[in-house]
């Protein structure tokens, strides 16, 4: 990389070193595109568009099994292949970022609910909201943005472990404040009404933190869990029987009465913060603790 950088130099001004770095930019150009899909690298696709993380094609059991938990929504477990490559984006969508499509006409403006813009989560964001901006980055990158489905998100999530959280699961409540925004020490001083259980370590935040503000997950994804619940493409059905284990995702005769939301926000408690746990919202409903992040394929 560096004899690129020093061979490009723009301080070389004849029109043998002209040609010999428009070459180099011209091979420069082949060569990261073909890094940016190594997975593991991140790019992005204009000024204000998300980061996204490439992800390994591979295979996950979806769900939980009933020493993780007794919800029947998480059941069956079952193998989901990926079909396709992947990218997810690297953070939860921000309001600086959701602020852009809101500038150029393509989404409605959003209430942070007092708690930031800027590098903030986008929230108070509908899930058809959400896909619409997900179609202003298509038409704007020429790139197929799009929500998660459901099993996406789980295995963007998991990013290969099997355990409760990426982080563990028995030792899950004192290392939680590392990766993840949830219910905490902190959140209990501050709202002594939410009486169910937290996490008994200190992440330093009552409510929406800043995105990336803690460790990722193994893939290179930010607050995958906690933060901000995120709407995903899927309608909610009790439980996996007949859903697809190709990564798409399930189709829905009918009318749709409510999206899955995944991942757990800042007042969620631990058992609520899961890799496998399930969540689902009224599609209209707008919240200061549910946003969004998008991906594409390939
Ligand atoms: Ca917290
Ligand atoms: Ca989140």
């Amino acid at each position: 990389m560096s004899m690129f950088t020093s061979t490009c130099n723009p301080l070389f001004q004849s029109a043998l070193w002209r040609l010999a770095s428009l070459l180099c930019f011209g091979l420069g150009m082949v060569s990261l595109h073909a890094a940016d899909r190594e997975p593991g690298s991140v790019f992005t696709d204009c000024d204000v568009c998300p980061d996204m993380v490439v992800l390994p094609v591979g295979e996950f059991v979806q769900g939980s099994d009933k020493t993780e938990s007794g919800h029947l929504d998480e059941k069956p477990q079952r193998t989901v292949k990926m079909a396709r490559p992947l990218a997810v984006a690297k953070y939860e969508t921000t309001f600086e970022q959701w602020d852009a499509c809101v500038a150029d006409g393509k989404c409605p403006k959003a209430d942070d609910a007092g708690f930031g813009r800027g590098k903030f989560p986008a929230v108070n964001i509908s899930w058809a909201e959400a896909r619409a901006y997900a179609e202003w980055l298509s038409v704007k990158t020429g790139q197929p943005y799009r929500l998660l489905s459901e099993s996406e998100f789980e295995y963007a999530a998991r990013a290969a472990t099997t355990t409760y959280w990426f982080w563990g699961s028995n030792d899950a409540k004192s290392k939680a404040c590392q990766f993840a925004n949830l219910h905490d020490e902190t959140g209990k001083k501050a709202h002594p009404n939410y009486v169910w259980s937290h996490v008994l370590c200190d992440d330093g935040a009552a409510e929406n933190a800043q995105v990336g503000k803690y460790a990722p997950n193994p893939f290179g994804l930010h607050d995958m869990l906690g933060n901000v619940r995120e709407w995903v493409e899927d309608c909610h059905q009790l439980g996996y029987a007949g859903a697809p284990v190709d990564g798409s995702a399930r189709k829905h005769d009918g009318a749709c009465e409510k999206r899955v939301v995944r991942g757990g926000a800042w007042l969620d408690g631990p058992s609520t913060a899961r890799s496998a746990y399930r969540y689902s919202e009224v599609e209209g409903m707008r919240n200061y603790q549910t946003g969004f992040r998008v991906a594409r394929h390939l």
